[in-house]
């Protein structure tokens, strides 16, 4: 077996251990990236699209958001669409801040390019990744990749998302977990074809959830809420424009543009965190520990908002041998975290047709838009919660 030693061992080379890994390079601190999947797989998973401002700015203060700031396309409010009416959110009016529409694709690319630039370990395609001595000051990470291999770590950063190995390494007596599966899902399409509103929609209909979002000047983003385990091949093309055309339907007229569907897939939506977010020298970061229904667009900030924590915490030690940072990491992330659960959750809530739902629900749901979009109160409580709530 081949070993090798590093201070900080990181699996999974999602958004969170790739922006964590760069961080801790930018404090002169040495880690290892092991990711089970290909370089190709991961940067073409397509999933989130929006970044808080926080989000944002951090890419842009740590030196990788150079490409973000000149393609992502910054949006200052969203619509909600309800009753045939489209009525605006005006973020940067209420709240002086906004959000930014980049690919996820693109965040990961980006960071991908910056670690292969400094020089420092990135593995893909890493099979058997394994911890062992996971609560010790220790642990280590196994993993073949046709040798095997053992990196002995001061502490490793479980920044594997939410199917990852590092959460069931920890004993399940340590860890309280809290769930909620929704008994609908998304079914997200792109589309080659031109957005035609400079602001994400998110519909509610009748017939369900609706929402538009844009990734380029010629590449729409859409979601239709759908049955949690149906089959992708009973949605032909025809079928899910008919759907978004009349889940969308507005008296002023407005649909999406039409265009050639090029990718589409079905995700479930759950509700899901671990306390606490570690477990001796073992550090969990964004899906790994916490999963949000994508209503709220919180999952990715979350993550980063985690490592930006960690990454601050691992400095203090190294810097000042300073513990106390890395001892309340769990609880300076928790309480964002539910902040967050509670703003997805409300948002999902408001904004979807439950099966089990009755006639009742719908039209509260209906008085609880009106009131979002008819009270200044409401929505800047829905802005300040979308644009990101603070960071410290
Ligand atoms: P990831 O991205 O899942 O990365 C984890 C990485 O770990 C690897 N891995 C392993 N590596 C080694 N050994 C193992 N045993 C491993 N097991 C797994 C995986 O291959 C992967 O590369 O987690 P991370 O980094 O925590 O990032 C979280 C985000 O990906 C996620 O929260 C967001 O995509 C959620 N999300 C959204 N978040 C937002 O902030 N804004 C949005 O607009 C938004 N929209 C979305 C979303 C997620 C969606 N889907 C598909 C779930 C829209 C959708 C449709
Ligand atoms: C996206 O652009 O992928 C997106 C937009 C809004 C959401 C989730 C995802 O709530």
């Amino acid at each position: 077996m081949a070993a090798s030693r590093t201070q900080v061992g990181i699996i999974g080379a999602g958004p969170a251990g790739l922006l964590l890994a760069h961080l801790l390079h930018r404090e002169d601190i040495d880690s290892v990236i092991v990711e089970r999947r290909s370089e190709e797989y991961v940067v073409e998973r397509v999933r989130a699209g929006v970044l808080e401002q926080g989000t944002a700015d951090l890419m842009i203060e740590a030196g990788v958001g150079e490409r973000m700031r000149r393609e992502g396309l910054r949006h200052g409010g969203i619509w909600l669409a309800f009753s045939g009416r489209r009525h605006y959110i005006d973020f940067e009016a209420l709240t002086g801040r906004a959000i930014t529409v980049y690919g996820q694709n693109e965040v990961v690319k980006d960071l991908i390019a910056s670690r292969i630039s400094t020089g420092r370990p990135l593995h893909f395609e890493a099979e058997d990744v394994a911890i062992t001595d996971a609560g010790t000051d220790r642990p280590s990470i196994r993993y073949c990749n046709g040798e095997e291999y053992e990196i002995v770590c001061d502490f490793i950063a479980g920044c594997d998302g939410f199917h990852g190995v590092c959460r069931p390494s920890i004993p399940a007596t340590y860890l309280r977990t809290y769930d909620r599966e929704y008994p609908f899902g998304w079914l997200g399409i792109l589309a080659h074809a031109a957005p035609n509103s400079s602001e994400l929609v998110y519909a509610l209909h009748e017939r369900g959830f609706a929402s538009f979002s844009t990734r380029s000047p010629s590449v729409t983003r859409l979601y239709l809420q759908c049955e949690p385990d149906e089959a992708i091949d009973s949605w032909t093309d025809d079928r899910i424009w008919e759907e978004f055309e009349t889940r969308f339907e507005c008296a002023d007229g407005w649909r999406p543009n039409r265009g050639e569907i090029f990718q589409k897939g079905i995700t479930p939506m759950r509700s899901f965190v671990t306390e606490p977010m570690q477990y001796g020298n073992l550090f969990l970061a964004g899906d790994a520990a916490h999963i949000v229904p994508a209503t709220g667009a919180k999952g990715l900030n979350l993550a980063v908002a985690d490592v930006r924590n960690l990454s601050r915490a691992f400095a203090a030690f190294y810097r000042q041998g300073r513990r106390d940072l890395l001892n309340t990491y769990s609880d300076r992330c928790l309480r964002r975290v539910w902040g967050a659960q509670r703003f997805s959750w409300w948002m999902t809530s408001m904004l979807h047709r439950s099966p089990d739902g009755s006639e009742f629900d719908y039209r509260r749901q209906i008085a609880e838009l009106e009131y979002v979009v008819s009270s200044r109160a409401a929505m800047t409580s829905l802005a300040e919660n979308y644009v990101g709530l603070p960071l410290d």
